[in-house]
Formats: structure tokens, sequence, C-alpha cells
């Protein structure tokens, strides 16, 4: 490289990047000098250390399906444009799949090679507990080898309130694994943060009943993801404060599994980037590019003790997750083929899917190894 085009270095990533090289921990300070450099290049390169420590060159995908088996909830969280109130005259596009109907979709996806299912939805005020129960059995019926990662923390609370009589988040989890659940996915956590929570997502269950799902699911040896959506009306400090929690909350997860193999902790954290069109917060303008990036990277870095970090591509696109890899993400979800919480372009049909090809062929572009996984992080040989 020439003289003339040499980077300089921001002098105050200097402590961050010796860190970084020596393994050592990042502070809540750190973080936020993160977010206030303008040299992404030092940022993202940290993060590539980070990543090809931990993975090498190596970028995980999988083959799956994402299932919304509802869209009527009882919440009205300020950001979702996803939610239809029950019983109401204007809920024309609502919808709530059968059991069967869901198992059906599984399915179709299992025949075009789908390793698993994802599936979350609103929370219903009428359906009964046995309607979950009713679904994972179906679909084991259907699939017997399918992993079904299903319902976000905030449905599990839900449900040891509708089930009858009334069921701990032990006995929910249990019943639910009996019936063929594996994992829990990581949604639901949005920004653990009081003022946050008072002003976006009031009615949702906060902080204390996400961590209990999490930490009992591990206990049970369930594994799951953490998110964080991001790129709303919650402060970089505020960002940062999250990941010290799911961080503090995985250090006692790994030193449980350690102590106890049958128990499970965190597999990865997905930085959700705030998606505006058609939610009541539609005048905000979301996140930027390089605020997706710096928070994708401040992710890797600050959650040491996550072995994935995940581009959702359906809300980055399929474009920013790409460029992505090379600041600390290693998992580009999958094929996903059908979303309804988010569409970030037109209107029309919720078909969202990258076939497997597209997705090796963005993987391999950036500089980096394709690797089909399972739900597991084992790679799947065909
Ligand atoms: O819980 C809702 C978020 C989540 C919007 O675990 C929004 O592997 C952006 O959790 N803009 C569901 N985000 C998605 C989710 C997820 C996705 C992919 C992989 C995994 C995983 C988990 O989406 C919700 C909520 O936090 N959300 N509305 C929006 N307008």
């Amino acid at each position: 490289m020439s003289e003339g085009v040499k980077r300089a270095m921001d002098s105050t990533l200097e402590s961050i990047r010796r860190k970084v090289l020596a393994g050592e921990r990042l502070s809540r300070a750190d973080g936020l000098a993160l977010y206030q450099t303008r040299d992404i290049f030092t940022l993202g390169e940290l993060a590539d250390h980070v990543r090809r420590t931990r993975h090498g060159r190596r970028v995980f995908f999988n083959i799956n399906r994402h299932i919304n088996y509802t869209n009527y909830c009882v919440l009205r969280c300020k950001f979702c444009s996803f939610y239809r109130p029950y019983g109401q005259p204007d809920a024309g596009q609502a919808y709530e799949l059968s059991p069967q109907q869901v198992a059906e979709l599984s399915a179709e996806a299992a025949q075009r090679g789908a390793t698993e299912i994802h599936i979350v939805g609103g929370l219903h005020p009428k359906l009964p507990f046995s309607y979950y129960i009713d679904m994972c059995r179906a679909i084991r019926q259907r699939c017997p080898d399918i992993h079904i990662k299903a319902f976000t923390a905030i449905e599990i609370v839900h449900f040891t309130r509708i089930a009858r009589p009334r069921m701990s988040v032990a006995e929910v989890l249990t019943a639910l694994r009996e019936a063929g659940l594996n994992s829990l996915p990581g949604g639901g956590a949005e920004v653990f943060d009081e003022r946050v929570h008072a002003e976006a997502f009031k009615n949702k269950v906060g902080e204390k009943h996400w961590f209990d799902v999490h930490r009992t699911a591990h206990e049970l040896g369930i594994p799951s993801n953490a998110t964080m959506l991001y790129g709303h009306i919650e402060t970089v400090a505020e960002r940062i404060e999250h990941l010290l929690k799911l961080r503090e909350h995985q250090d006692e997860s790994l030193r449980l599994k350690a102590a106890d193999p049958r128990r499970a902790a965190f597999q990865c954290c997905v930085p959700l980037p705030f998606v505006p069109e058609r939610s009541e917060l539609a005048h905000l303008p979301g996140p930027t590019g390089l605020d997706d990036l710096k928070t994708l990277a401040i992710a890797r870095l600050m959650l040491d003790n996550f072995p994935h970090i995940k581009a959702f591509w359906i809300m980055h696109s399929p474009k920013l997750a790409q460029v992505a890899l090379n600041w600390g993400v290693n998992d580009f979800d999958g094929t996903v083929v059908w979303y309804d919480i988010t569409k970030r372009e037109g209107r029309g049909t919720n078909r969202q899917e990258l076939t497997v090809d597209q997705i090796r062929r963005l993987i391999l572009e950036a500089g980096y190894e394709p690797v089909e996984r399972d739900s597991l992080y084992r790679p799947v040989l065909r």
C-alpha cells in the first residue's frame, strides 16, 4: 500500500487492540469507545481477529424454514409491524395456522433439505397451551429428524399463564421438549433497559422474565440464542449494557455447564437492526449500514463468551450481511424461505428466500469458506 493511502489508526483504540490481541475481556468503557470511533477498519480487523481465532475462515449457514404461526398478538409493541389485534374489524390481514398446517409446511421444508424450522408467533389471546403441544407433536410425527427451534421467551411466559392449571417455566419447557422442541430462538430480548421498555414495548414481560426462561432452558439442557433489537429509541450506552447483561448470564451458564455437561448455554447472539416500515415508530430512520457493521463487530468483541455472532440477512439485507462477514460475523442464518415479521422492501408476498447457491456465493466472494451447519453448529455432510 502506498504511503499516500496509508490509514491512521484511531489511537484511542490502541489499548483495546492490546486487550483483544491478549484475549483480555473488554470493559463497558471499551464498548463505548468502540461505538465512538470512526475507525471502522480497525474495529473490523479486531472483530475479524476474534472470529478467525474461533472459527478460522468458516462461515456457517443452514437450510431452514421460518414459520410464523399467527400474527394475532395481545401486545402492541411500537416497533412491531407484524401484530394484529384480535377481534377488531381492521384485522384484515390477521391469520392463524393450525398445528397440521405448521406440520405440513415443516414437511415441505424437510423435503427440500431443511434441517431446522424456526417457529415464532404473536401472543394469541385464545389458543390454549395444548395448541402448541399439538404443533410440536404434529411436526415431530411428520418430520422425525428436523430440529424444532421454537418460541421466544415471551411466548414461553405466555404459555405459563394460559396453561390450565398454570405451569412453571420449567414445566412448560419440559412439556414442549417431550412434544419435540429442541431449542429456543433469541427473540423478544429487545433492549434490557427500563426506559426503553416503558417507551417501546411496555406490555411485554421484561428482562427478568426473559433471563428466567433462558436460565431454565439452560438448566434443562435446552440451548438457546440471544438477540438485541437496536436502532430505534435506545442509546449506544444502553446497547452496551444489554450486551454486558448477556455476557454475565452466559458466564454463569457456561460455569454451570462446565460442572454438568448436560446443561446448555447460549449458542449465538443475533443483533437485529430495527426495520421501521409500517411500525408505530416508522418516523424513525432505523440504523445505517455503518451502525450495523459497528454493532455486529462490537457484539463480537464484547461477547467474548458467545461462540457465534449471526447477521440475519432478512433484516440487514443480504448485501450488508455479506460485508459484515469481515466485521466479526460467522453465521448467516439460512435459506428462511418465508418471513412475516419484517420485510425490508416492497409489499406483496412475504416469500423471502436465499438459495444455498446464493448464500455460498456471498460467503465465498467475501473470502470465507461456507459451511452448512445443523442447529448445534455441526457441519452437515450431504
Ligand atoms: O422478537 C420485531 C424483532 C424478533 C421488528 O434466534 C423486529 O437464531 C426489527 O428473534 N425490526 C424475531 N426487528 C426475530 C428473531 C430471530 C431472527 C433470526 C434468528 C434468530 C435466532 C432470532 O424480531 C422479535 C423482535 O425482537 N422484531 N419487529 C422490526 N420492526
